[in-house]
Order: structure tokens, then C-alpha cells, then sequence
């Protein structure tokens, strides 16, 4: 009896190491697809209206910084330059030359940038649409492509706007003049129903840049919409929610591949601690929160780096190290032991599942906790860069919440 008992239990260690090891390596590739899936953005549009500070502003970057593209400069190049999202290397954005000569040609044009490595179009202008956007704008549905029209500097229009009438001003009537006579031009041109988007670069939180990532991010794939919710810049509380609910659904997988399975029986689960701070950095740069990020957004909102840091509340974002974590491992494991030993008692079988499992529930709590605290933290720092609070009331941080791991 004893013996079978033990042959039972070894057999089901093997069963459930060989299981666990195949789902494993079966999560491990659709993480590896979702990362590596690339996402191409053409940029183009006449001289001069913005196209590189737009680009900058996506990436998260300032005008001064290595990586930029230049601006306020006369470009010359006719070839299209790729910028590389600092943190997600398989997500390009492309400045395309010009389109604005006389004899433009859309198809030869489209040709000679390589219209088909690109995922879609961003047309800008600042003033007005011409004939050559709408003739691109075919060519590129044409060749399967999906376009969207950037009307860019609207904050100088609506600061001009001020300056012509003070006493009549109202923002939202003048915003929607300019997107009313955007799309009676793009009409008169011979597009049906075009699909305008105006945005200023030095506010993206502001104006349509939210319903531009929201479209875009409608019409993508699935793991292009990943990538781009991932990459764009969360400078709303919608964007951080909907970056947030982006990497919530892939924690389960993250959890299980931390789970370090020996393939011997009888040997314990363990948590792979370097994948897991992996990730949380991975985290807590898409929301921007490490120095780096914090840097450049205290220079576009014109805000102390300090002021910044200080709404940085969650304990990982505090004190992002090994320690804090295996704190809140240990925290996450206790409640895991006492459930596991309920069971353990029950069904011997399952030796090695419950210690898996252990680890699995302190792995998913550990990620599903930081996510929640560091988009809290993401909003604090937006509600201050944007002065949506008041300089001199210091930090903002509320008690943290109680993280609860399965939702
Ligand atoms: N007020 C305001 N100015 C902007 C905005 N975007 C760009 N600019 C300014 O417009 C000028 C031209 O911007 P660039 O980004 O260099 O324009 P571009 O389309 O890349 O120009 P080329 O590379 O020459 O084709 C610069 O002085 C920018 O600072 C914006 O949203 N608002
Ligand atoms: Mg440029």
C-alpha cells in the first residue's frame, strides 16, 4: 500500500513536471510573438508642420535628446528615417520625406518609401489639406493600407485665435471650426469620410491625441494593438487604464515562467527572481516612472524632476530593488502555504502542484500588485506634470491599496 502510494506520487511529480514544462514553453513562445511583433508608423506630410516633433512626443522624447529626430530644422533627406522606440525595439516610427512638389506623384512616391513595411499612415498637416494628401490618402487605401489625417500646432491656432478675439474666445468652438474646415477641404479633394485627429505636440493630454490612439489601436490586430498601447505615451487616465488592462492580461502567463519547474521530481518549484524584476522594470518603464522617463516629462510640462518623484508612492516605485520584492513575495507565499496545506493533507498526489502553485499565486500576486500600484503612481505624476494640482501641496500619495490578485 505504502509502496504504491509512493509510485503514485512519483508519477505524478514526472506527469506534472513534463505538463508544466510543455505549457511552459508553449506560454514562453506566445510571449515571445507579443514581444517581437514589430509595428511600423509612416509619418509624413509637407515641410515644416511637425512631423519630427510628433514623432519625438510618441516616443517620449525630448528635442535635445540623443535619440530624437531633429527639428525646426530644413530637412533635405528624401530617404525615410527610422526612429526606434527607446524601450520597445520592434516598434519603429518612419519620418517620410516630404510630399508637397507640384508633380507629386502618390504611387511612385508610396514605391519609393516602401509602402508596404509600414502598418499605416499618419498624415500631418498645420494649415491646410491639399489635392497631394488626398491623392496619397487613395493611394495608400489603394495598396491596402490604412491613413489617418494629423492636424498639428493647434495649440498655436487657438492661441492666435485668443490673441485675434479675446472677449469672443471659446476653445471648443474654435477646435471645432478647424476640424470642421479640415474635412471640407479633404472633401472638396474627393475623400468621403475622412477621419481628422487635431493634435499639438507639445500637449498631447490635450485635444484628440486620445482618440487617435484609441483608433488606431481599434483597427490594429491584437498584438499590434499590444504593442501600440504599449508604446504611445500614457499622458491620459484612460491611456494609463488601457496600458494597464494591456499587460494585466498577459500576467498569468509572466507568473507561470517564473515558476522555475525542475524537470526531476521531487524537487521543489522556485521563482525565478531576475525574470520577475524583469518584468516589474519592464512595468514600471512603460509607465513611465523610472528617472529616465520622469526626466524627460518634467522637461515637456515644464515641472520640477522632484515634484515628479515625489507622486511616486507604490514601494517598488520607491524602492525598486531585490528586497522589496522578496518582501512582498513572502507576503503573498503565507496566504498561499496555509491554503496549500488544506489541500496538501487531502491529496498527496498533488505535492508538487501545491508548491507550484505557491509560487504561481505569490508570482501573480507580486506582478498584478506592482501593475496596480505603479499606474496609480502614473496618474499622481500626470495630475501633477499637467497642473491639474496645486506646486506647493508636496506629495499626493494616498495609502496604498490592498492589491487583490484575481479579478
Ligand atoms: N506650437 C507648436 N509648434 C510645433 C508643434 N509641432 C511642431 N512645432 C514647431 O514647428 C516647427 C517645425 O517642426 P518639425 O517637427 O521640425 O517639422 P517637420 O515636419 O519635421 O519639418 P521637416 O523635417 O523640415 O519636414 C518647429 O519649430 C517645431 O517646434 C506643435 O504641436 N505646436
Ligand atoms: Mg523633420
Amino acid at each position: 500500500m505504502e509502496i504504491q502510494e509512493m509510485d503514485l506520487r512519483e508519477m505524478g511529480s514526472v506527469i506534472q513536471s513534463h505538463v508544466v514544462l510543455e505549457v511552459s514553453s508553449k506560454v514562453q513562445s506566445l510571449l515571445d510573438s507579443l514581444e517581437t511583433t514589430t509595428l511600423e508608423i509612416a509619418v509624413t506630410g509637407d515641410s515644416g508642420v511637425g512631423k519630427s516633433t510628433f514623432i519625438n512626443a510618441l516616443l517620449g522624447l525630448n528635442d535635445g535628446d540623443r535619440h530624437a529626430a531633429p527639428t525646426g530644422v530644413v530637412e533635405t533627406t528624401v530617404s525615410p528615417t527610422p526612429y526606434q522606440h527607446p524601450r520597445l525595439p520592434s516598434v519603429r516610427l518612419w519620418d517620410l520625406p516630404g510630399i508637397g512638389t507640384p508633380c507629386f506623384q502618390a504611387k511612385t512616391y508610396l514605391q519609393q518609401m516602401e509602402f508596404e513595411r509600414y502598418d499605416f499612415f499618419i498624415i500631418v498637416a498645420s494649415e491646410r489639406f491639399r489635392q497631394n494628401h488626398v491623392m496619397l490618402a487613395h493611394a495608400v487605401h489603394a495598396m491596402g493600407k490604412r491613413f489617418y489625417f494629423v492636424r498639428s500646432k493647434v495649440d498655436q491656432d487657438l492661441r492666435a485665435s485668443q490673441r485675434r478675439r479675446p472677449t469672443r474666445f471659446q476653445e471648443v468652438q474654435v477646435l471645432r471650426e478647424i476640424e470642421a474646415d479640415c474635412i471640407r477641404q479633404l472633401k472638396q479633394e474627393g475623400l468621403d469620410s475622412p477621419k481628422v485627429f487635431l493634435v499639438s505636440s507639445f500637449e498631447l493630454h490635450r485635444f484628440d491625441f486620445q482618440r487617435l490612439q484609441d483608433t488606431l489601436a481599434e483597427e490594429l490586430e491584437s498584438h499590434k494593438r499590444h504593442a501600440l498601447l504599449l508604446s504611445f505615451p500614457s499622458v491620459t487616465a484612460v491611456a494609463v487604464q488601457k496600458k494597464k488592462d494591456a499587460l494585466r492580461k498577459h500576467i498569468w502567463k509572466k507568473a507561470l515562467l517564473a515558476c522555475v519547474v525542475s524537470a526531476l521530481p521531487g524537487l521543489p518549484l522556485q521563482l525565478n527572481i531576475p525574470m520577475l524584476m524583469n518584468t516589474l522594470g519592464s512595468y514600471r518603464r512603460s509607465f513611465g516612472l523610472d528617472d529616465d522617463s520622469l526626466g524627460a516629462l518634467a522637461i515637456t510640462a515644464s515641472k520640477s524632476h522632484g515634484v515628479l518623484k515625489n507622486q511616486v508612492c507604490s514601494t517598488l516605485g520607491k524602492d525598486f530593488s531585490e528586497n522589496a520584492v522578496q518582501a512582498i513575495l513572502g507576503q503573498a507565499a503565507l496566504y498561499g502555504q496555509v491554503a496549500a496545506r488544506l489541500v496538501k493533507n487531502k491529496v498527496p498526489l498533488f505535492d508538487n502542484m501545491v508548491a507550484g502553485a505557491i509560487s504561481f499565486t505569490a508570482a501573480y500576486y507580486l506582478l498584478h500588485t506592482a501593475l496596480d500600484s505603479f499606474a496609480q503612481d502614473a496618474q499622481r505624476v500626470l495630475e501633477r506634470a499637467y497642473g491639474l494640482e496645486d506646486e506647493d501641496q508636496g506629495s499626493l500619495c494616498y495609502p496604498p491599496e490592498p492589491g487583490f490578485i484575481y479579478d
